[in-house]
Formats: C-alpha cells, sequence, structure tokens
C-alpha cells in the first residue's frame, strides 16, 4: 500500500517522513524526485507464530510513505501542487494530506496565518480541479470521436463522466458519490485524486488542539467517505525520539499523547483503507498480508501471486485464536479447526492461510 504525502509548502511534510522513516523504516533508493519509507508493520501475533513455526525468516506488512521533493509552491496559474506532484499522487492508493497547524514565526505561511480549516478546502479544490481537467479532456476526446462518426464503444462511459463533471464542478469530491462496481472500475483507471482515500494529518506543534466536542470548522471540513483526521505533533514526536523510552513515556503523557506517533499513524492508515492482516507460512518464510476487509480467498491469493489467483482451487484456513488455543498446527487438525474453504470465503482478521492452486 502507498501513501503520498501532500500538504501546502513547509506544513511538515518532510518532518512527518522523517519521523516515519527514523523509527521503523528502512530506506529504499531514493531518487531526486522522491524519498520512500517501507513502515513494517508491528504486529505481536507474528511474533507468537514465529515461536510455534520457527520460520528462518519473518515478514511483515510494509506500508511505503513517498515524500515528494518538487516542491510546493504559488504558480502564475494561482495553483500550489505543481503538475508533477499531482502526476505522482495518481499512482498513490491514499493520501496523507499534511495540514499546518503550529503556529512558528520563524516558519512564514505562504497565506500569512494559520488557519488549518482554510488549508483542508484548499488542498480539496485543487485536487478537484486536477479531477476536473482530467475528466473533461476524455468527455472532450469521446464527443470528438463521436463527431467524426466513430462507433460509441462505451456509450456508458461518456455518461458517467457526464454525472462526475457535474459533482465536480459543484465541489463534491468523487469518493463522496457511490457508483456500480462496473463504474467504480472504470473510474479507478483514471486515477482520480478525490476518489482517493484521504487522512488529514493535523501537525500540530507543542499544543495539541482539542478534536473532541462538537465538531468545529476542522472536523467539517473533513466530512467526506474515505476520510479521516489525526492529530500528530510531528516535530515534537521527532524531539521525543532522542529521548530514552522512559522519558518519552512521560512526556508523552503530559502532552496527553495516548501511544506514539507511529502506531497511532499506522492504525489511522489501516483504518483509513479497511484493511485486515492474514498470514502465510510456505517453505521457511512466515509473512503477514494486508488485504481490504470484506475480501475473498482468491483474492487474498491474489495479492500473494498472480498465478495462486488464477489457478485458486482451495484455502485451508485456520483463525489465528484457534490455533493458539490448540498450541500447534496438529492440534488445529486434530480439532478440526482447520477448514477448506472456497474462492467465496471471506478471509477475517488473523486467519492463517495456505492456498491450493494449480499451475
Ligand atoms: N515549531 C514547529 N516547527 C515545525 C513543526 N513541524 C515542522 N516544523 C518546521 O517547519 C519547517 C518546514 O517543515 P518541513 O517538514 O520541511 O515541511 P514540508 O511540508 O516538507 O516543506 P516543503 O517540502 O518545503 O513544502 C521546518 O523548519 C520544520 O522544522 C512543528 O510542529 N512546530
Ligand atoms: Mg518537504
Amino acid at each position: 500500500m502507498r501513501f503520498g504525502l501532500v500538504g501546502l509548502p513547509a506544513s511538515g511534510k518532510t518532518t512527518v517522513f522523517h519521523l516515519l522513516h527514523r523509527v521503523k523504516g528502512e530506506a529504499r533508493p531514493t531518487s531526486a524526485e522522491v524519498a520512500i519509507a517501507q513502515i513494517k508493520v508491528p504486529d505481536p501475533r507474528l511474533d507468537f507464530l514465529a515461536a510455534l513455526f520457527k520460520p528462518k525468516k519473518m515478514t511483515p506488512v510494509a506500508l511505503e510513505y513517498h515524500d515528494f521533493h518538487a516542491p510546493a509552491k504559488a504558480m502564475p496559474s494561482g495553483a500550489i501542487l505543481t503538475p508533477q506532484v499531482l502526476v505522482q499522487l495518481r499512482t498513490m492508493d491514499a493520501l496523507l494530506v499534511v495540514i499546518r497547524a503550529f503556529e512558528d514565526a520563524r516558519v512564514p505561511h505562504m497565506k500569512g496565518t494559520v488557519d488549518p480549516a482554510r488549508d483542508i478546502a484548499l488542498i480539496a479544490s485543487e485536487f478537484v480541479m486536477a479531477d476536473l481537467e482530467i475528466v473533461e479532456k476524455r468527455i472532450g476526446r469521446i464527443e470528438e470521436n463521436l463527431k467524426k462518426g466513430k462507433k460509441d464503444e462505451n456509450p456508458k462511459e461518456l455518461e458517467l463522466l457526464k454525472g462526475c463533471r457535474g459533482q465536480l464542478e459543484a465541489g463534491v469530491p468523487i469518493r463522496d458519490l457511490s457508483f456500480s462496481p462496473e463504474e467504480d472500475r472504470r473510474l479507478r483507471g483514471f486515477q482520480l485524486l478525490t476518489q482517493k482515500p484521504h487522512l488529514y494529518l493535523l501537525n500540530t506543534g507543542e499544543t495539541a488542539p482539542q478534536l473532541q466536542g462538537p465538531p468545529g470548522p476542522l472536523q467539517e471540513a473533513c466530512r467526506h467517505n474515505a476520510t479521516a483526521l489525526l492529530a500528530l505533533p510531528a516535530k515534537v514526536e521527532l524531539e521525543m525520539m532522542e529521548l530514552s523510552p522512559e522519558e518519552a513515556e512521560v512526556f508523552r503523557k503530559e502532552l496527553g499523547l495516548p501511544e506514539p506517533a507511529l502506531d497511532r499513524l499506522i492504525k489511522a492508515c489501516y483504518e483509513l483503507l479497511g484493511l485486515i492482516t492474514f498470514f502465510t507460512v510456505v517453505g521457511d518464510e512466515l509473512r503477514a498480508w494486508a488485504i481490504p476487509r470484506g475480501s475473498t480467498a482468491q483474492k487474498a491469493a491474489g495479492t500473494i501471486h498472480s498465478d495462486m489467483e488464477k489457478g485458486f482451487i482451495k484455502a485451508e484456513v485456520v483463525p489465528l485464536d484457534a490455533l493458539q488455543a490448540s498450541g500447534s498446527m496438529a492440534e488445529a487438525r486434530r480439532h478440526g479447526v482447520l477448514r477448506l474453504e472456497g474462492k467465496d470465503y471471506i478471509v477475517q482478521d488473523g486467519d492463517i492461510l495456505t492456498i491450493r492452486f494449480s499451475t
């Protein structure tokens, strides 16, 4: 899963990236345009399984975070996000929108004042404009072809796109609309930014704003489908990494922060995409995989390898808690908790799957 960091200039994107990177991240070769952090998702269930299966290799779920170097800046058109960044964001699974909430006279805000709700609206409207451009271009092309007398191969596409155009013009993000699975698939091909899940990361500085209580303009701005809001004092958390775990814990309590930033961020990302984890033990490797909740066994097989999805026969399933209760795979088998499931079985969080497939 790939998350793209985006936001106004100096909102704290790179600070968040360093926070991710330095805690449990692993460097990927970084190009001139982008830095990538691969974050291994900590999961105590892996430790239990490792003790049981004694694998030579253990691979946790990895989430990927991209920090783009092409600077956001005010352009002659008035737009802030550069075309290069927009293009890169389109290939992401979800967007992590960093919103400045910290006050610091040494770091000027491009708009002169700190106003998170305004900045959310600014970025959201840039995404709407960028999507509108894509939708209009496609509509134009289809209409041109029709004028030339070419046969309309997908009459429904024009209708769908015109519907989207109307909504985008009214400022409605695509993720707020409902589509048939077929329409949804078709739209995904356009990689629209407003269709992607958004996690707004409120970079709060030392004083965390109250997100509880009656909804204010900030929460209002986040009222969309597949949209979440997380307050994260990125710079403070980064500085806390210099402390011992005990000192950090005390400091965190003083600030009223429930958990380390990385844990909260991973949880928020999992929730945003509705992810669950399943496990496989193949040969010497124990591995955790993330898939959207509600996925079938066949889809799960596809995340491991496309051949497994194509040649899927059955999945051997044992839920982790049942395995824990049995104590071993052999006992689980004896107690009949190990089941054979077909392609439509809905994978549950914590399932250990063995895929049987033909090649
Ligand atoms: N006081 C304070 N400064 C912060 C905080 N977060 C980030 N900064 C500072 O703000 C400046 C910009 O932060 P970056 O993380 O580089 O922001 P960015 O969004 O990556 O900026 P660009 O990539 O240039 O658009 C840096 O000097 C940070 O140290 C914060 O919570 N409090
Ligand atoms: Mg940066």
